[in-house]
């Protein structure tokens, strides 16, 4: 694995605890990633929360997929773990009698939708619904104290995962600050936010963990930069890396409900 970030060490070195593994909305075992890039799949819009979009993955990048919605464009990518509830199989909108929705910022004219849909899914590979896992259930209470290390989503840059630190806890909220860099990156979730990690989880899911920031930048806002002197793999890398091998089951092919009557182009 990539993952040159040794956790063991640098507890030691600062003389930090992890937050235990149960504090945490994730599997103890981290689930595995079957999904193949270019597989549709039913997303949640995350720039519009109440629709169900189609969306496909761009990359794989440990228990995370990379997705992007048909009609969409390539600036508004994002990361959803494989036991997100933000996402199912294609099929599971129609089965609950809702629609497939336009994403936000739909290129072509909204009448072009449904024809788009079905040219969009025909001969496409669907995502089997086994791919698709159960998400964890919220831990009971906030028991993150300040001062445990965690492994945490960059917001700014969500395809990075990088070190961090509980700096505050405030009722089931908790202040999530990055090691190395200064308050820039800074966020409250809430303590089951599905952007948290435990201290390993990149180990274990194949993700690539970030080096923590400079020490130099750490608590001073004196210069502008954010930048650390050195910078680590970054996740483009291990997103490119090559397809998996080939034993795995094979994507679902959509076929055109209306049979073999044409598709106007
Ligand atoms: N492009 C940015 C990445 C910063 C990542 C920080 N993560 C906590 C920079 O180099 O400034």
């Amino acid at each position: 694995q990539s993952n040159h970030f040794d956790w063991d060490k640098y507890l030691k070195e600062t003389g930090s605890v992890s937050a235990p593994s149960e504090y945490f909305r994730q599997s103890l075992t981290p689930p595995t990633n079957e999904f193949q890039v270019g597989m549709k799949l039913e997303a949640r819009d995350p720039r519009n929360i109440g629709s169900v979009c189609v969306a496909s993955v761009i990359a794989t990048t440990g228990a995370r997929l990379r997705l992007r919605l048909d009609g969409s464009d390539n600036k508004n990518d994002f990361w959803r773990l494989v036991d997100s509830s933000d996402i199912q199989p294609v099929g599971t909108c129609e089965q609950e009698g809702d629609l497939l929705q336009p994403p936000l910022g739909y290129r072509m004219n909204v009448s072009s939708w449904p024809m788009f849909l079905l040219r969009t899914l025909t001969g496409s590979e669907l995502a089997p619904a086994v791919f698709f896992k159960k998400e964890p259930p919220s831990p009971p209470l906030n028991n993150f104290k300040v001062g445990m290390k965690i492994e945490a989503v960059d917001r700014k840059n969500p395809f990075l995962i990088c070190p961090a630190t509980i700096g505050g806890v405030k009722g089931d909220q908790i202040h999530i600050t990055f090691d190395g860099w200064s308050g820039t990156f800074d966020y409250w979730c809430k303590y089951d936010s599905r952007d948290i990690f435990p201290v390993g989880w990149c180990c274990l899911t194949g993700d690539v963990l970030q080096p923590p920031g400079s020490s130099a930048e750490k608590k001073s806002k004196s210069r502008g930069a954010t930048r650390p002197w050195k910078y680590g793999a970054t996740a483009l890398e291990s997103e490119e890396a090559a397809p998996e091998a080939a034993e795995k089951p094979k994507g679902i092919v959509f076929t055109n409900p209306l049979e073999d009557e044409d598709i106007p182009v």
